[in-house]
């Protein structure tokens, strides 16, 4: 099955991050689909988390390579995927587990503009949109789902959707970003980030 996502903005505002669109099927009847754990990067670079979002599923692990000429330290304080992988230079990759679903932000304790989500979903019916905005899942069983949409700036969308035996098309998705507040987050502490001190790069 496939479609298009669009993000409505405020206006004058212009949609560059379509790309980073998860997009997910879940069961309308509840029952939970087997899912497979695998293992990806995001790596830091040029002080950015690349890709910027990934979606996995239950048990799956993301590696953090570090490829700046200087050290990063990443963590998340998201309920259900806490973790710290300390500070680490150039070169050395560590990795960490997700266990629950949910968005989870990715942050790093030294760059406080470094974000990623990490986007765990109980399903194998997942992808992400690519950067004109159109998606597609391969080999979705008939029946009937709810379609999730997330983007970071935006609410996620539930739309009911049901797919016959020869599959679904052009479905269209539109999602509002004109709410969206950016805000800063906090370090690893629970404190604010200092805007000297550790940030040296
Ligand atoms: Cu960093």
């Amino acid at each position: 099955m496939s479609g298009r996502v669009a993000v409505t903005e405020r206006p004058g505002e212009v949609t560059t991050d379509i790309g980073n669109t998860v997009v997910y099927l879940i069961p309308a009847d509840g029952r939970t689909l087997r899912t497979s754990p695998s293992r990806a990067p995001i790596a830091m670079n040029g002080k950015e988390f690349r890709p910027h979002v990934r979606v996995m599923t239950p048990g799956s692990a993301v590696e953090y390579p570090n490829q700046d000429p200087f050290s990063h330290n990443i963590f998340s304080t998201a309920p259900g995927a806490a973790f710290d992988l300390g500070t680490y230079p150039n070169g050395v990759s560590r990795a960490a587990t997700f266990r629950k679903t949910g968005a989870f932000p990715i942050y790093c304790n030294i760059h406080s503009k470094m974000t990623a989500y990490v986007v765990v979903v109980p399903t194998p019916y997942h992808t992400m949109a690519g950067n004109d905005g159109r998606w597609t899942i391969a080999g979705v069983a008939a029946g009937s789902y709810a379609l999730h949409v997330w983007h970071e700036r935006a609410p996620e969308l539930v739309t009911p959707v049901a797919v016959p035996a020869t599959g679904v098309d052009g479905l269209t998705s539109t999602l509002d970003a004109r709410g969206f507040v950016s805000s800063a987050h906090k370090n690893k502490f629970g404190k604010e980030y200092t805007s000297t001190g550790k940030d040296r790069y």
